[in-house]
């Protein structure tokens, strides 16, 4: 595959299922990514280098996501001006209204695209992340095109029963 313009950055393995989503779309429109537990508690240097590089590395978007106390997206903003697509992970606790809270109101200047809560937002990250990709890439662009085109297609107009 081709130089990893896209990292996705999560709080702890338990958040990768949901994660797992936004790589599954990445996958499907063959955008090359890199998947890494990056800590805003648990392992904050691992999140400073991460962010202190991630231009230098090529990164174009970083997808970040984490539940609860979810300060992963925020800091990563604040580290790197690589555009952030924050997704805020569902938890048993709040059912994820904490971790949208945590990671939705950013002050001005340090920006995080926020996500729907859980797997739609996780999907949908990767999605963005492609779309972002694809202003400057004719290939993926047309890719994004059929994969939209493709999901339109296969809406019934009409309710079943079934
Ligand atoms: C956050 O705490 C992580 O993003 C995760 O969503 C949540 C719980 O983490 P674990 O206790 O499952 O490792 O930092």
């Amino acid at each position: 595959m081709s130089q990893v313009k896209v990292g996705i950055i999560m709080g702890s393995q338990s958040d990768w299922p949901t994660m797992k989503l936004a790589a599954d779309i990445l996958d499907e429109l063959g955008v090359a990514y890199e998947a890494r537990i990056v800590s805003a508690h648990r392992t904050p240097d691992r999140l400073w280098d991460y962010g202190k590089t991630a231009v230098d590395r090529g990164l174009e978007v970083i997808i970040a996501g984490a539940g609860g106390a979810a300060h992963l997206p925020g800091m990563m903003a604040s580290k790197t001006r690589v555009p952030v697509v924050g997704v805020p992970v569902q938890t048993k606790a709040l059912s994820g209204v904490d971790s949208l809270y945590s990671i939705v109101q950013m002050p001005k200047g340090f920006p995080v695209a926020t996500m729907a809560i859980g797997a739609a937002g996780a999907a949908n990250a990767g999605l963005m992340a492609a779309g972002i990709l694809a202003n400057s890439d004719a290939e993926l662009a047309a890719r994004l095109d059929k994969w939209r085109d493709d999901l339109s297609a296969s809406i019934p107009e009409v309710p079943s029963d079934d």
